[in-house]
C-alpha cells in the first residue's frame, strides 16, 4: 500500500513543479525571516527573486552544522517562539547540541513522513508497534512514535534499553514490527535465544531500522536471528528526523519524501552537484518546514540517487544505503561522536597530552568507546591511586561531553603512534 498515492506516485515534471514553488515559497520565508540566511544571501548577491526553479538551488548558500552551532541556539529559527512546539537535539562536534525546532504544521508533516515510511515498509492500522528508539532529545523516539499513530497503528513506546522487558511485552502484546537500531535488533535477537524464545513463534514481522551505518550482510542477520523483513528508515534532526527517506519491499534503495526535502548530491571536493548514480555528500533543503528551513544541508553522509521508478509504484528519488561519511563522525550506540570532542575535553586537562587514539569496538551487539590518552611525564607516576584519580577525572568530563560511556586508558607520553600525515585517531574495529 501506498500513504500517499498523490505525493508518491506523482510524474517528474509534477514533482519539479510542486519544488519549484515550494522553493520559491521557502527562500522568500528565509530571506525575510532569518537575518543568517538573508545576510549569506546578501554576500552571494542574489536576492528570492533570482529563485525560480529547483535548476537555481546552485546559486544558494550552502548551510553546515558550524552554522547550526554558531547560531545556537534559537538564531535560525524562521517563526517567532510562540509559533515553536517542540524542540530536539542532538550532539554537535563540540559540548554544544545542535537545536532543531517544529511549529505545529512541522510535527505534523513529521508525522506524515514517518506515516509514509512505515507504511512503505509494510506497515498497516493493524500493527503493534515497538519503539525502542530513544525518546527525549534524539528524534528517533517521538518521531517514530508519531508517525506510527498517524498510521493508526497501536504504539507500545517503551524506549530504549530494558532487554528483558522488551522481550516480555514482544512476547506478551504480540508485537508485530519493531523500531530501533540495527545494533540493539541484532542484540535483543540474541537476547530472545539466551531468554529460550523461539523467533519463529512471534507474529513479529517488520523491523524499521536506521539512525546509524549498517550494511546488506548485518540486515540478512537480523532478518534471520528475528525472523523479520528488516527495512532501513534514514534521517537527521536538521532535516526533520527519521522519515526522510525509506526502504520498500524491493530493497532497492530509500524513497525520500522530495515534495518535503530536495536531496542533491555533491562531489566532496569540489561541492558541485553530481549526476544520478555517482556517489557524493548528501545535501537536503527543506521546502515545507517552518520553525527552522534549512537551505542545501550539508549532511556529510556519503549517498548516491536514483531516479528510475520502483517496481511499487512509487515515483520518488530513492537514495542508495548510506555509504559512509565525508567527516570523521562516528556512531557509538546510536550517539553522534566526534573525535574533536574528545580532543577539546583533553586539552582542557593539564595531566593530559592532546595525543589519543578512540578504539571502537563491538562486544557481542554492544558498541564499545576505548580512549587511549597520553599523559604528561610529570603525572605517570608509579603511584595507582593518583593515575587513578586522573583516569576518573577524564572519564567524567568525556562522558559528560559525549553522553555514552567509555574506557579510559591512560599511556606514558609519546606511546601513541605519531603519523607523519593526517593524524590517524580512530581504530574503528566493527564489522557492520
Ligand atoms: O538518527 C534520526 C533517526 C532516528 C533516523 C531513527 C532513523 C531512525 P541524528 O541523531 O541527527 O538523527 O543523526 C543523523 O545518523 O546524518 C546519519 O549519519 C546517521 N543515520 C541516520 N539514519 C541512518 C541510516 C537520527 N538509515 C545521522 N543509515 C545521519 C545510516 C544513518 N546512517
Amino acid at each position: 500500500m501506498i500513504w500517499n498515492e498523490p505525493m508518491e506516485t506523482m510524474s517528474r515534471d509534477e514533482m519539479i513543479n510542486l519544488q519549484n514553488n515550494r522553493l520559491k515559497d521557502m527562500v522568500t520565508r528565509v530571506y525575510h525571516n532569518v537575518e543568517f540566511y538573508r545576510k549569506k544571501m546578501q554576500s552571494l548577491g542574489i536576492e528570492p527573486g533570482d529563485i525560480n526553479t529547483i535548476e537555481d538551488l546552485v546559486k544558494l548558500p550552502f548551510t553546515t552544522k558550524k552554522d547550526l552551532r554558531d547560531n545556537y541556539p534559537f538564531g535560525l529559527f524562521a517563526v517567532p517562539k510562540s509559533e515553536i512546539i517542540r524542540l530536539h537535539a542532538s550532539s554537535g562536534t563540540t559540548g554544544k547540541p545542535t537545536v532543531v525546532a517544529y511549529t505545529r504544521k512541522d510535527i505534523n508533516t513529521f508525522a506524515e513522513v514517518v506515516a509514509r515510511a512505515l507504511c512503505c515498509a509494510g506497515g498497516t492500522k493493524n500493527d503493534i508497534i515497538q519503539i525502542a528508539y530513544g525518546y527525549g532529545l534524539f528524534t528517533g523516539g517521538l518521531g517514530i512514535h508519531y508517525g506510527s499513530e498517524k498510521l493508526g497503528a497501536t504504539v507500545v513506546p517503551i524506549s530504549g534499553g530494558n532487554t528483558s522487558k522488551q522481550l516480555t511485552l514482544m512476547k506478551d502484546f504480540g508485537t508485530t514490527i519493531l523500531a530501533c537500531t540495527p545494533s540493539y535488533a541484532l542484540y535483543l535477537s540474541e537476547a530472545m535465544v539466551d531468554a529460550g524464545i523461539d523467533a519463529k513463534e512471534l507474529p513479529l514481522r517488520i523491523g524499521i531500522f536506521g539512525a546509524e551505518p549498517w550494511s546488506q550482510e548485518m540486515r540478512m542477520k537480523i532478518e534471520e536471528g528475528l525472523n523479520i523483513t528488516a527495512h532501513d528508515i534514514y534521517g537527521l534532526s536538521e532535516i526533520i528526523g527519521p522519515g526522510v527517506a525509506c526502504s520498500c519491499e524491493h530493497h532497492s534503495g530509500l524513497h525520500i519524501a522530495e515534495d518535503h526535502f530536495i536531496p542533491e548530491i555533491l562531489n566532496p571536493d569540489t561541492l558541485a552537484p553530481v549526476d544520478a548514480g555517482i556517489a557524493g555528500e548528501l545535501t537536503f533543503t527543506t521546502i515545507t518546514k517552518e520553525a527552522m528551513p534549512l537551505i542545501r544541508y550539508r549532511t556529510r553522509d556519503l549517498s548516491k540517487l536514483t531516479y528510475d521508478k520502483c517496481e511499487c509504484g512509487r515515483t520518488n528519488v530513492r537514495m542508495s544505503k548510506i555509504l559512509g561519511r565525508s567527516d570523521d563522525m562516528l556512531i557509538i550506540r546510536g550517539v553522534n561522536v566526534f573525535p574533536s570532542q574528545v580532543e577539546s575535553v583533553l586539552l582542557d586537562i593539564p595531566e593530559a597530552k592532546p595525543h589519543y587514539m578512540l578504539i571502537v569496538d563491538r562486544q557481542g551487539t554492544m558498541d564499545t568507546l576505548e580512549i587511549q590518552v597520553e599523559i604528561d611525564d610529570r603525572y605517570f607516576s608509579d603511584e595507582m591511586a593518583q593515575l587513578e584519580h586522573i583516569r576518573k577525572k577524564i572519564k567524567q568530563k568525556v562522558e559528560s561531553i559525549l553522553g555514552i560511556s567509555v574506557i579510559i586508558s591512560l599511556v606514558e607520553h609519546k606511546t601513541l603512534k605519531r603519523s607523519e600525515g593526517k593524524a590517524q585517531r580512530v581504530i574503528d574495529k566493527r564489522k557492520i
